[in-house]
């Protein structure tokens, strides 16, 4: 598995958004089992290797199993939305352009899963959530013998209406008015709500580079320096599954890692890169022409964004510029989400 655990749902919906998406080069240059594959032939899964998997070795987290969800302020300003034509894994739907955004607060960390289960009572891979995978079903609890289930962890196998609900129960909980008002399945934004919502694509990017023009956010453009600031695909992960395609550094984790375990950014962010791919609100398309504000993206379509690559996303997977559509109900051990509030 990881690379996606596309639902049959996004074998019909994801042709357009993802066929470029996630899997671009790397992932494709993969070996695996035929029910391994995804519905575009890739290969997230890795071929199993003789011998035990390692110990994650992550640093003790900053916010290990905490329940409460520590912000941080967003200043606003203008940044260059997009990658350079020369950058290396590049697609061609990160058009650059000039975005202006409005301040925010932001979750330092991805919801971890013990946050998840203190307001909705259950822990999706805890309680035997599957992913799909090439039509084929596996547990989120753990890949390959690598345990995925622990308070710190990020929250995973959760679908972008999981992150809807979620939002508006720790809206309720905290006594905020809930920002999502769901009819019939169907979400929308209550205008001017200060609770809880998911990021916008754009205020996502913009959070991950804290001011960096580098693709992995870094602020050495070495590739190296991710592995001091991110859980990847990394040498760790190339000594049990030699096939996948890493970063050539190592960062010690071989699955999940705890949030809060690598080094912020210059905004008190922590994994906006790596670790488990973040469910933004947008639906997924094409970036509007010329400089924009606060944009919004499609609220409706196919498929939703997430961003900013797993622990199992290598160079090409975990650029801060990568986009990745998917069908809002799929579920990965590497798709998480954080959220954001409004307003300063
Ligand atoms: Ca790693
Ligand atoms: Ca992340």
């Amino acid at each position: 598995m990881t690379r996606f655990g596309w639902s049959w749902v996004v074998v019909l919906g994801i042709a357009f958004a993802a066929a470029n998406q996630r899997a671009q080069g790397e992932e494709c240059s993969r070996s695996c089992a035929a029910d391994q594959r995804d519905d575009r032939g890739c290969c997230p899964a890795p071929t199993p290797a003789p011998k035990p998997a390692s110990k994650p070795t992550a640093k003790p987290a900053s916010a290990t199993g905490s329940t409460a969800a520590s912000m941080a302020t967003i200043p606003a300003g203008t940044f260059l939305m997009g990658s350079p034509g020369s950058e290396p894994g590049r697609k061609g739907d990160e058009v650059q352009h000039p975005v202006t955004v409005s301040s925010f607060r932001l979750m330092k960390t991805e919801v971890t899963q013990a946050m998840f289960e203190s307001v909705m009572g259950f822990n999706p891979a805890a309680v035997g959530s599957q992913f799909w995978y090439g039509g084929e079903q596996g547990a989120c609890r753990e890949f390959d013998g690598v345990p995925l289930v622990d308070p710190s962890f990020p929250v995973m196998c959760v679908t972008w209406m999981d992150g809807v609900e979620f939002a508006n129960a720790l809206s309720r909980k905290e006594g905020l008015p809930p920002a999502y008002v769901i009819n019939n399945g169907v979400v929308a934004r209550v205008a001017g709500s200060t609770g809880y919502r998911f990021l916008t694509e754009a205020e996502w990017e913009y959070a991950a580079r804290a001011g960096t023009t580098t693709p992995h956010a870094t602020v050495s453009s070495s590739e190296h320096a991710v592995c001091g600031a991110a859980n990847v695909s990394d040498a760790t992960v190339k000594a049990k599954w030699a096939r996948w395609t890493t970063f050539g550094c190592s960062d010690g984790v071989l699955g999940l890692a705890r949030v809060g375990s690598f080094a912020a950014n210059a905004w008190g962010l922590h994994d906006m890169i790596g670790n488990v791919w973040e469910w933004v609100e947008d639906g997924y398309g094409v970036y509007p022409p010329g400089s924009v504000t606060d944009p919004a993206g499609p609220s409706a379509g196919s498929s939703r964004v997430d961003r900013g690559g797993g622990w199992d996303s290598g160079p090409a997977g975990a650029r801060v510029a990568g986009r990745d559509g998917l069908a809002p109900g799929s579920r990965n051990s590497n798709l998480g989400f954080r959220l954001a509030r409004s307003g300063p």
